[in-house]
């Protein structure tokens, strides 16, 4: 008995881990362990004898135990003191080093145009990137097989839902969650399966906008957009209203932007025209105001969908669109101090 539990002190000395002491605890003290076994030589002994035997062996399986759980203990405590010490290396007092990060520049745009809606008395939602083909479409005046909606190539899933084509998928919801009269701009990101060039993305930023109250007109949906524009570029910009459709405006407008990277002179930005289509919007059509809970008889509105994508490159000069969903952190962090 002495020799065996020398054999484990020394064994546990050597141990370096908790797993290797847990393995001596299963060797010695297990079902077919060293000392378990010595109970087996009691049925050779006398009456006294076995007593005296089974005392000892009993003093023995004792002592191993706490020797066993002692040992767990003191790795488990070294374990902790090396895992100090190792942080210990970072010395968390020292000032943050030079690779801050910084705002998207898209996300700078969109809280400057948010705080200007915002000081209109807009309020600012948030909605799905998931939508369903009601939101997206029926709800906004454009029927299933609708030619219209060939103008955005749609990512559908496989559950029937699909990625919204344009923040308008939320027009119905924030209807039915506010009714009339209503402010409410909205930004989203948006995804259209088309071929990308430089004015043109797969995942861009819009943002929507409506305004929704007795006597809205067309010259109410002028003068905001114009604040807009002001404020954001802080300087006088082209910009031109032309006929526009889209089912769920009636009368409805595109408004351009004259190209701020060649000044009007036509480049690959504006598609060589000296324009860029910025921020369509009109009239909502009566049949959508109906199918957001909206009396027709009381309330008109206007809508918007403003490119912000866009917007962001006529602001900053930004040459090409996919540069701003290149994820080069070098591009982006000329915006850091804007
Ligand atoms: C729409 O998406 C309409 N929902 C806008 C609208 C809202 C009209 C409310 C009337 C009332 P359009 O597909 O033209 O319209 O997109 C709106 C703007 O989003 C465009 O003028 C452009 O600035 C931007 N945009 C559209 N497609 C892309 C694209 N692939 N990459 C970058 N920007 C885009």
């Amino acid at each position: 008995m002495e020799q065996l539990k020398n054999r484990l002190l020394d064994e546990l000395s050597n141990a370096s881990t908790v797993d290797e002491v847990e393995a001596l605890r299963v060797s010695y003290l297990g079902k077919k362990g060293f000392i378990t076994d010595l109970m087996k030589n009691l049925k050779d002994l006398s009456g006294e004898e076995k007593k005296t035997y089974g005392q000892k062996v009993n003093v023995l399986k004792t002592e191993a135990d706490q020797k066993i759980t002692q040992r767990i203990e003191e790795l488990k405590k070294l374990r902790i003191e090396k895992m100090i010490e190792d942080t210990e290396q970072y010395d968390v007092t020292l000032p943050v080093g030079l690779d801050q990060g910084s705002y998207h520049p898209i996300t700078l745009v969109q809280r400057e145009v948010e705080e200007i809606f915002a000081s209109m008395g807009f309020t600012v939602e948030d909605y799905d990137e998931v939508v369903d083909d009601y939101r997206c479409f029926e709800a906004l005046n454009i029927p299933k097989h609708h030619p219209a909606r060939d103008m955005q190539d749609t990512y559908y899933l496989d559950n029937g839902q699909l990625l919204k084509t344009h923040t308008s998928a939320a027009q119905n919801a924030i209807m039915k969650k506010y009714g009339a009269p209503l402010r409410a701009i909205f930004p989203g990101r948006c995804f259209r399966n088309e071929s990308t060039d430089a004015c043109h993305e797969n995942t861009f930023f819009q943002m929507e906008g409506m305004m929704i109250d007795e006597n809205i007109s067309i010259s109410n949906l002028i003068y905001f957009m114009k604040v807009m524009l002001s404020e954001v570029f802080k300087q006088d910009v082209n910009v031109r209203l032309r006929p526009g459709f889209f089912p769920f405006v009636e009368p409805g407008f595109e408004l351009d932007i004259s190209c701020t990277i060649c000044g009007g002179k036509g480049c690959p930005s504006c598609k060589n025209s000296g324009w860029l289509e910025l921020c369509p919007c009109g009239m909502i059509h009566p049949n959508v105001l109906k199918e957001g809970g909206i009396d027709t008889d009381k309330y008109t509105g206007f809508a918007f969908g403003l490119g912000l994508t866009r917007l962001v490159m006529m602001r900053y000069g930004v040459k090409d669109i996919r540069d701003l969903n290149s994820g080069s952190l070098k591009a982006l962090s000329q915006f850091e101090n804007e």
